[in-house]
This record gives structure tokens, C-alpha cells and sequence, in this order.
């Protein structure tokens, strides 16, 4: 039985993204994300010039069991890496049968996903916009706007963290600046 196993509530700012009280705060800057990016020049100049802080993860700390649902608050910075924009990891879950649904409270970007037999795609966010990554589908955050992406994420506490092949394979696209839309490369 842990404090989670009886009903509760908590505060969640939408402004600032910021949970009340959380249990785990995951802080990723810039020196979290080497081999993220295309162009790993740029990332050591960004570390360099004062490692900025590219995304913080809000949670409660849920039974990590089946049945219960953990959710968080996540909020990614604006910001580019050379020409490609502030991204979160992306992971696929361990438990590959769980799904997870994003709710975008504020700011722009994309929730990029993919399989392991090579498909993709690529959602808006925006606020107000709800994105599902159904079982199987790895996904990223990508904050293409001036302001703080933020989301609340709900998925099934048994799903676990897989990294997998992300950092060395990254995704199908990439995300870069583009006038007057962001552009997806290759
Ligand atoms: C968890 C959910 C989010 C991410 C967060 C950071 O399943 O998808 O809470 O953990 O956006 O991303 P990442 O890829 O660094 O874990
Ligand atoms: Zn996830």
C-alpha cells in the first residue's frame, strides 16, 4: 500500500507547466542530449555557452504497477540546435503493448513517433490539441514555437522507459527551422 493507493489530488499550473508538490523532477539540458542532434558542433557550443536546461518532467510517484495510470507534466523549452529544434529523447516503453496520450496545454511543436519496421509520424501540438501514440510507437517532443511546449501525459504505469536504438538511429525525420513551416527532413 503506498500513499498512491488512496485517492488524492494535486495542482497543476498550465502557464508554467509546473506541478505541485511533484515526486520526481527530470531535468535534461543540453549536455543530456549528445547524440541527439544533427549537428553535435552546435549542441557543444550551446553546453558551452552555459548548458540551458531543455526539458523538465513533472510526476507523482505512482505504483509502477498494472492497473494504475502514471501521468506527468512535461515541459520543453524553446530553443534550436543548429538549425534543428529543442527535442525530448523519445523512447518507446518497454511494455511494448501500452500506449500513451499527450494533452498539449501551451505552445507549438510536434509529437514525432515511430515503429520499428520504419513507419512514422508526426502530430501538431498546439493548445488544446490531444496526440495518442498507440502500442509499439517510440515518441518525441518537438518544440517548434517561441514558448514552453507543455504537456500533460497519461499512460499505464507498468510501461517502462526503452531509449532502445533512438540515440544512434534517431527517427525517420527530423525537425528543422523553416519559413513559414517548420521542415521535416530526412
Ligand atoms: C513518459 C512520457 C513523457 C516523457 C517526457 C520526456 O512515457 O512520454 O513523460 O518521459 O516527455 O521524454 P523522454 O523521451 O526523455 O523520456
Ligand atoms: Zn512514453
Amino acid at each position: 500500500m503506498s500513499n498512491y493507493d488512496v485517492p488524492f489530488g494535486v495542482g497543476v499550473d498550465f502557464e508554467t507547466g509546473v506541478m505541485d508538490n511533484p515526486d520526481r523532477v527530470i531535468t535534461r539540458r543540453a549536455s543530456d542530449m549528445r547524440g541527439y542532434y544533427a549537428n553535435p558542433e552546435a549542441l557543444e557550443a550551446l553546453i558551452a555557452s552555459g548548458d540551458p536546461i531543455h526539458y523538465m518532467v513533472y510526476e507523482k510517484a505512482i505504483p509502477e504497477r498494472q492497473g494504475h495510470l502514471l501521468f506527468c507534466m512535461s515541459v520543453l523549452q524553446p530553443g534550436r540546435v543548429g538549425n534543428e529544434y529543442f527535442l525530448t529523447k523519445g523512447h518507446y516503453h518497454t511494455e511494448v503493448d501500452t500506449a500513451e496520450t499527450y494533452l498539449c496545454v501551451g505552445g507549438r511543436g510536434y509529437l514525432l513517433m515511430k515503429t520499428e519496421d520504419g513507419q512514422w509520424a508526426a502530430e501538431k501540438m498546439e493548445k488544446g490539441r490531444m496526440v495518442y501514440a498507440p502500442p509499439l510507437w517510440a515518441h518525441r517532443s518537438i518544440n517548434t514555437g517561441s514558448e514552453p511546449l507543455i504537456s500533460f501525459c497519461v499512460y499505464p504505469a507498468h510501461a517502462g522507459h526503452n531509449y532502445g536504438d533512438i540515440q544512434t538511429q534517431g527517427f525517420p525525420r527530423r525537425i528543422m527551422q523553416g519559413e513559414p513551416e517548420p521542415r521535416l527532413v530526412k
